[in-house]
């Protein structure tokens, strides 16, 4: 065991120890313990073996060294194990939390039995904690917004949350006196599926205007740093800003650099020592004098030498023999060589396609009547939609089984009648059963326009038979597209465990096109998944997946992610008119 862990250990105890209101110079023995070995550079465990006297240490008693004996020839120490049966472990996160502490965690605990933060998320929802003595509104919204943050602090935050976060800011900072530009750079601007927080790069002439923005923005919730040209907060849902002003003509450099992906600029500044330059967040520099030409190591922070370029990423680009990159292929997957060789992709835009191939309404688990989504489908200037409502498989998505379809086929010849500025298809997301059949009878499949076929069960069968499972439902004649094909969750459930290749060959063979879900929460195929089935002649839609009018927004999320695979407009089948879009899906 390491001296790290010994240290967290000994914490602990001190932690369960103030829970349990004990004596207070014992808590600060543990304390006063765990900062002296916490200092400790020789390994604990060195000290144990070679027989040392471990009370020479300060603050080391009789007891602290039989503690960490323990700890090293065990790996555990049962006094903590004791402690952890008196007052539950996981009560330590909550007196951590901003205006509580031990005595209120406590409390929390023997009269709500809050036992961690997620049960004192619950309480604070449910409006029990308010009614506790000593807990008045004002605790209770601190709670509220600590927990929040604590929740989110835990990963990267989802891109559709990024956005929703990134773009009232970023509207504040743009009216911010003297501010000429403002632009949000790194996995952000790659559009990334998470992001671990937003870089803003600002060319202001005077910075004190933007700055004073930044820290008096309303859902700031910490002030990291606020210097003269760069600035670090932290909002209230936890996620972290930075902030640069940088020069104008060093504005088209910095967001390079700061864009990223990291291997994407070190494969960048390769090829300027290539040739000679030197590339940093400042520009594009030439050595002045043959004598001083780079060794490779870093130079002057401003950039010594000529300046070449850096205003603009296209003038960067170019002087170092490359057409502009888009930012989501900049990830160091070929990008550098394709745009070299002058074969970079014409990435899908979302002018680009023509319909949304998957959508649910109110005859299964929809939020919004089919004429509603049609109408909003129409005003997106879309020329098809499919309505792909459940199959009866889940009960509680209200699906639709052969008797309900037909019904369901009437309401869409009307609603047709009255929009013919849009087709309509008819369409089911029809369930893979865990043994691979589908949940819908041939017959009524055989009628529709639109099988989408998808799994939404058994997530954690055995990848053989996972894989078994869906290769039979590929199979099928009926089947068009495979929905959401790995059924993963951001920030939520993993994807399931399969042979992706196999399904993606057997796809190609069958005729069938995978989707690329365009929900925020799902974006599966993922990227490079996506990139993968492209490069093996994959058919690919991009389809929105909505259960609501608004939910039909989130195609631009399908077409980032598509556009970070590599994806063309070719590659897409709903970028095709509605005639060809029917001869190129499996007949
Ligand atoms: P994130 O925030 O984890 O989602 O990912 P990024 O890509 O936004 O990374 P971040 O915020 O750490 O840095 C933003 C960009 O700045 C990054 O994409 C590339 C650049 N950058 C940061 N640190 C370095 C570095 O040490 N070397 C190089 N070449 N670039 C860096
Ligand atoms: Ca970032
Ligand atoms: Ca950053
Ligand atoms: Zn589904």
């Amino acid at each position: 065991m390491e001296n790290a862990r010994i240290v967290a250990v000994l914490e602990e105890v001190a932690d369960l120890l103030q829970l349990q209101e004990a004596n207070p110079f014992r808590v600060r023995a543990y304390r006063n313990a765990a900062r002296v070995l916490s200092e400790e550079t020789t390994p604990l465990r060195k000290r144990v073996a070679s027989g040392e006297d471990l009370t020479k240490l300060p603050s080391i008693g009789r007891e602290m060294a039989a503690h960490v004996e323990e700890l090293v020839e065990t790996g555990e120490l049962r006094l903590l194990d004791e402690l952890g049966s008196e007052v539950p472990r996981s009560l330590v996160e909550v007196m951590a939390l901003p205006g509580l502490g031990p005595k209120k965690a406590a409390r929390l605990w023997k009269e709500l039995g809050v036992e961690s933060v997620e049960d004192l998320a619950a309480a604070v929802q449910a409006g029990t904690v308010a009614g506790l003595s000593g807990f008045g509104r004002k605790t209770e919204l601190q709670l509220a917004r600590a927990m929040t943050q604590h929740q989110r602090h835990r990963g990267r935050f989802k891109l559709v949350e990024a956005d929703r976060m990134a773009a009232p800011l970023l509207e504040q900072l743009a009216v911010a006196d003297g501010v000429r530009r403002v632009e949000i750079a790194g996995s952000f601007r790659r559009r990334r599926e998470t992001v671990g927080d937003l870089d803003i790069l600002v060319v202001a002439p005077r910075s004190e205007a933007v700055m004073d923005c930044l820290v008096s923005y309303p859902e700031v919730s910490e002030v990291r740093l606020a210097g003269d040209t760069r600035a670090t907060v932290i909002l209230e849902k936890g996620l972290q800003v930075d902030l640069r002003v940088v020069p104008a003509r060093s504005y088209g450099a910095a967001l390079i650099y700061f864009t990223g992906s990291k291997p994407h600029n070190i494969k960048l500044r390769q090829r300027a020592l290539e040739r000679g330059f030197h590339l940093s967040e400042y520009g594009l520099f030439e050595p002045e004098e043959e004598a001083s030409v780079s060794t490779g190591e870093e130079r002057d922070a401003q950039g010594s030498g000529r300046f070449v370029s850096g205003m603009t990423e296209k003038a960067v680009y170019r002087a170092l023999g490359l057409p502009w990159i888009a930012p989501e292929l900049r990830e160091d997957r070929g990008e550098m060589a394709a745009a070299a060789e002058k074969r970079l992709p014409r990435p899908i835009e979302l002018a680009d396609l023509r319909g949304d191939l998957q959508m649910h309404s109110t005859w299964s688990d929809g939020k919004s009547s089919i004429e509603e989504m049609v109408t909003a489908a129409a005003a997106r200037g879309y020329e098809y939609i499919a309505m792909t409502d459940h199959s009866p498989y889940l009960g509680v998505v209200g699906g639709l089984d052969a008797k309900r379809l037909r019904l369901q086929w009437q309401e869409i010849e009307a609603v047709e009648e009255r929009h013919p500025e849009i087709r309509i298809l008819r369409g089911q997301e029809v369930d893979i059963l865990p043994d691979g059949s589908l949940d819908q009878t041939d017959d009524a499949m055989a009628e529709l326009d639109l099988v989408v076929a998808a799994v939404h069960s058994q997530y954690d069968l055995a990848p053989a038979e996972q894989t078994r499972r869906i290769l039979k439902a590929l199979r099928h004649p009926a089947v068009h597209v495979l929905a959401h094909p790995t059924a993963r969750k951001i920030n939520q459930r993993p994807g399931m465990d399969f042979d992706l290749d196999a399904i993606l060959d057997c796809a190609f063979e069958e005729g069938v096109a995978v989707e690329l879900n365009a929900l925020p929460s799902r974006l599966d195929l993922r990227d490079t998944h996506a990139m993968r089935a492209r490069e093996l002649g994959v058919k690919i839609v991009i389809s929105t997946d909505a259960h609501h009018v608004r939910d039909l927004d989130a195609m631009r999320y399908g077409i980032d992610q598509a556009r970070r695979a590599w994806l063309e407009p070719g590659d897409v089948l709903n970028t095709l008119p509605l005639s060809k879009l029917l001869e190129n899906l499996r007949q």
